[in-house]
């Protein structure tokens, strides 16, 4: 936890933001697995983090603004409980931490909620995401769940995503913290990976680093040797000689601010001809969008900065032709970069992703596209400085889209499909960074981590 400054801090801009009613921030529970006492890592969630601070389960948080009242919503530890899990610190103490003085129990929330509807009164709540705040907030609130989703409360979620998307030199602290613990596990990845282990193998040391650095990991490590499956998961594939490891990783701090950094090493130690002429490409593309990020420019404007120069490397490799401006243009790169260049980053890795890409992402004059491509590109509008961002642009040959796009001649004024279907085992390259934008620009977050060529290869024969 931060101090009660923070939260008091937070909580007041909060009200200052909604302006008036109630505001009703859901703390998660335990989810169970396989049986209720076999349960995940519990993960809070992430705005009841930054309110109020209390990383417990079962805990919730009720403002009334025109009242000037705050109330903590949970049960002290029965002696069963502290029998099974010892003595945690109380409720009440946790709410004195966060400066917060009226604790009650649990079970009053549904009375202290139906007086405030019986005034016809306004409760704003956040888009749950979990299956039992649905059910919460349909019995404390007397509404059909299958109503829950569209009555969440404008006004909350804009404030919200105002005061979350600036990070506080506090918050800035933390995010390095956790991308330094990430650094690290790229460099494990980088140097302990061998020919002949499983992906898991190396996924489960990179998860230990993770662990040992105080938290665990921000999201499901992401490394393999099929890096064109955007989001393909390790498993009990054995990595093979003559390719090249994509490892898309990060850790979250015991606060719970997450890191972001992808690499692609070869397995071989040293880079083929082609996996070097496409890891230049997309390091280009990475150095070239980093350098564009400053305030008020459109982190969209970026991702096509960042296309462009994919699709000139692409043009110089003979897959693709004509002029790169106009390929991006009419969506021809989306072949091979068929995703969004990155994404803010914070409490959560896709930060504030549950509470509406387009009011994360966007603006009121600025929607989200629906096209290929740009359907997966979650932030598109002016960055401003405090804004965490991470820019990860990549080559990605997927066969399955290529020969259906071949088949039917797919922008074929643009793509040279003999050459691109000779690349089909190419797989995938990603190289991920996270930034701070600042007054003037934007500064690389975190330590040092190899990301030349010349470094990664150093890197891989050091191991
Ligand atoms: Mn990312």
């Amino acid at each position: 936890m931060f101090d009660k400054e923070t939260y008091l801090q937070r909580r007041s801009a909060l009200k200052a933001g909604v302006g008036s009613g109630v505001i009703l921030l859901l703390g998660n529970e335990e989810s169970s697995m396989n049986y209720k006492d076999n349960v995940y890592p519990f993960r809070q969630d992430s705005s009841f983090l930054y309110f109020v601070g209390i990383d417990k389960p079962n805990v919730h948080f009720v403002v009334d603004i025109d009242n000037d009242e705050e109330v903590l919503f949970g049960d002290e530890a029965t002696i069963d409980e502290i029998i099974w899990i010892g003595r945690p610190t109380s409720v009440a103490e946790l709410a004195a931490n966060a400066g917060i003085s009226k604790v009650l129990p649990a079970a009053q929330i549904a009375h202290y909620l139906s007086n405030i509807l019986s005034k016809q009164r306004v409760v704003h709540y956040l888009p749950p995401y979990r299956g039992e705040h649905y059910l919460q907030i349909s019995a404390w609130l007397n509404r059909p769940a299958a109503a829950i989703a569209t009555a969440t409360s404008e006004q909350l979620i804009r404030t919200v995503v105002g005061l979350r998307s600036i990070k506080s030199a506090l918050e800035i602290r933390e995010i390095e913290r956790a991308i330094d613990v990430t650094a690290d596990m790229q460099l494990a990845a980088m140097q302990q990976c061998r020919a002949g282990q499983t992906e898991a193998e190396l996924a489960g040391k990179l998860q230990a680093i993770a662990i040992a650095g105080g938290g665990n990991l921000s999201f499901p490590t992401i490394l393999t040797t099929h890096g064109e499956v955007l989001h393909n998961h390790y498993g009990d594939n054995v990595i093979p000689s003559g390719a090249t490891v994509l490892c898309d990783c990060g850790a979250e701090t015991a606060s719970h601010y997450g890191g972001d950094l992808t690499r692609t090493f070869p397995v071989d130690k040293t880079f083929t001809n082609r996996e070097r002429e496409l890891y230049e490409i997309v390091l280009n593309a990475q150095q070239s969008a980093a350098a564009a990020l400053k305030p008020g420019k459109l982190f969209l404007d970026v991702h096509h900065l960042a296309c462009e120069k994919l699709t000139e490397g692409l043009i110089a490799l003979g897959i693709m032709k004509g002029d790169p401006k106009e390929a991006v243009a009419a969506g021809a790169h989306t072949l091979f970069f068929q995703c969004g260049l990155g994404h803010m980053m914070g409490l959560d890795i896709h930060d504030m992703e549950n509470l509406g890409e387009q009011y994360v992402g966007y603006t009121d004059q600025l929607n989200k596209s629906t096209e290929f491509g740009l359907k997966s590109l979650r932030l598109g509008r002016a960055l401003e400085p405090g804004f965490v961002v991470t820019v990860e642009p990549g080559l990605y040959f997927i066969p399955v889209l290529t020969e259906m796009w071949a088949a039917g001649k797919k922008h074929d004024n643009f793509i040279n499909y003999d050459k691109a279907l000779a690349f089909m085992d190419a797989g995938g390259t990603r190289i991920e960074e996270d930034f701070l934008v600042t007054e003037t620009g934007a500064r690389l977050l975190g330590k040092p981590l190899a990301i030349t060529v010349q470094e990664v290869e150093s890197t891989r024969q050091a191991g």
